[in-house]
């Protein structure tokens, strides 16, 4: 028998105010919330600018199946304003196939009005919810962005109709006991120009290219996980005025359209779809997508990852998606004189390589250490003891040494937090264990920790055999 949905939007009991669900049947597929977003994902993800996003949450694609698509946010991000504000929820098709949820909201100050018509739908041929949603945008005072500070001299202003981000992604950090599985490898997407996209998921790909615009129909898929890999699709028009770039805090997606000066004066609508791509398809997508592009950082193709017990032997390959049940940030290099060293070490050939000439400051820095930073929870009791041995030849100035600091990363937020210091070795010493610990509550609005391997002065260093230990 083939599933027959039965659509509703309904409201759950509760102590106080229930939440909203849309509900094929009895079970509840995709969650409707306003509610109050705080640190550190209200920083992360609305830059401390919407304090409560009206949002379509927890969306499940396939009757019986697990939630895919971890947001679809509502509103349009118009530059530096956000219809932010809920006008009106209206609802028709309750209790039938096809659902229909049109929910307008305002920018506070009256620039635009917002109308977004999600029409929920069954599609018993690939077994998959189709989720269209039609973001129609009115600008009453279209002057705001129709002048020379907004388009900067180019002919097209870019406004955000979505940013949506995926369930289970990315995966875990680091390894801890509940963590949750690491699922998928690639975002793929067919292109305007007919060739297939592809980002390998790594955190440090995310700087490739991305698509400027897509085929009319096309898709953006998250894959391979097999019978679970969610698709946007690029309906009529919006498909070829849209481009994405994708965040490296958790390959959320921005949704992005293009628009003239003239197009600003009349009613704007971008169309897309949230639906299930079939394992045939995303494998097609696979084979047919053009290599990826060479992925640097400051010159290297690859860094050491961050593990919580190292030897710095272990790369991220930077144009490919991390192997094994963890999707960690690297080490990065801050400053000259910085080298991965892959022919000396303390315990193997590799090590953490400082050698420069001149004086001040260069760091070995990995800066996401955290639950805001995809690891296990933290509770106000948190504190980390973090050691490491140093090496030192002919150091001057202040010298060597480990160092850590609590980290919180946005432009509205400056990072303030003073850095917690090791012994700092100065002249010429054999390996030497240093150590320091940091203790919570953590500052506000914080979302990990960083450690910060430094050498301020001349002189050679190397680092090596990391271990961080949760206090
Ligand atoms: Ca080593």
């Amino acid at each position: 028998m083939p599933h027959r949905p039965l659509f509703a939007l309904r409201t759950s009991g509760g102590v106080c105010a229930g939440e909203q669900w849309i509900c094929d049947g009895e079970k509840p597929i995709a969650c409707l919330t306003r509610a109050l977003v705080e640190q550190p994902e209200q920083n992360l993800r609305y830059f401390n600018q919407n304090l409560k996003p009206l949002e379509l949450r927890q969306l499940v694609l396939a009757p019986g199946g697990r939630p895919l698509v971890a947001g679809v946010q509502l509103f349009w991000n118009l530059r530096t304003l956000i219809t932010s504000e809920l006008v009106d929820l209206q609802v028709q098709g309750q209790e039938s196939e096809q659902l229909v949820l049109t929910l307008i909201s305002r920018e506070p100050g009256g620039v635009a009005t917002s109308r977004r018509v999600l029409t929920l739908s069954y599609d018993p041929e690939r077994g998959s919810y189709i989720y269209a949603f039609a973001a129609h945008l009115e600008i009453h005072s279209p002057e705001v962005f129709d002048n020379p500070r907004e388009f900067g001299g180019g002919e097209h202003l870019t406004l955000q109709y979505s940013d949506p981000w995926y369930c289970d992604v990315p995966g875990p950090t680091v390894e801890f006991p509940g963590m949750w599985r690491k699922r998928y490898t690639h975002l793929l997407a067919e292109q305007g120009d007919g060739s297939v996209w592809q980002m390998p998921l790594n955190h440090l790909a995310t700087g490739i290219p991305c698509p400027q615009s897509f085929r009319e129909g096309g898709l953006l898929v998250l894959a391979h996980d097999e019978g679970n890999n969610p698709a946007f699709e690029f309906v009529g028009a919006t498909a070829s005025r849209s481009a994405l770039a994708v965040c490296n805090w958790g390959y959320d997606l921005h949704l992005l359209a293009r628009y003239t000066r003239d197009e600003l004066y009349a009613p704007i609508c971008e169309r897309f779809r949230v639906r299930l791509c079939p394992d045939t398809k995303a494998q097609a997508l696979q084979e047919a997508a053009a290599p990826v592009p060479k992925v640097e950082y400051a010159g290297c193709t690859e860094l050491p990852l961050y593990e919580r017990r190292t030897s710095f032997a272990r790369p991220l390959r930077l144009d490919q998606p991390t192997g094994g049940p963890t999707d960690p940030w690297p080490w990065l290099p801050q400053g000259q004189g910085a080298r991965w060293c892959r022919d000396f070490g303390r315990s193997d050939d590799h090590s953490l390589m400082i050698a420069k000439e001149h004086a001040g400051p260069t760091e070995w820095i990995m800066d996401r250490e955290g639950d805001g930073a995809w690891t296990q929870k933290w509770t106000p009791a948190i504190g980390f003891r973090v050691s490491v041995y140093i090496k030192t030849q002919n150091v001057g100035g202040r010298g060597s040494f480990l160092a850590l600091r609590w980290d919180v990363h946005n432009e509205y937020n400056p990072e303030r937090y003073p850095y917690h210091c090791s012994q700092k070795l100065v002249g010429t010493h054999d390996w030497t264990r240093v150590q320091v610990e940091i203790h919570g509550p953590p500052p506000p609005a914080i979302h990990a920790l960083c450690l910060i391997l430094r050498q301020d002065g001349p002189g050679t260093t190397w680092f090596d055999d990391l271990e961080v230990e949760l206090l």
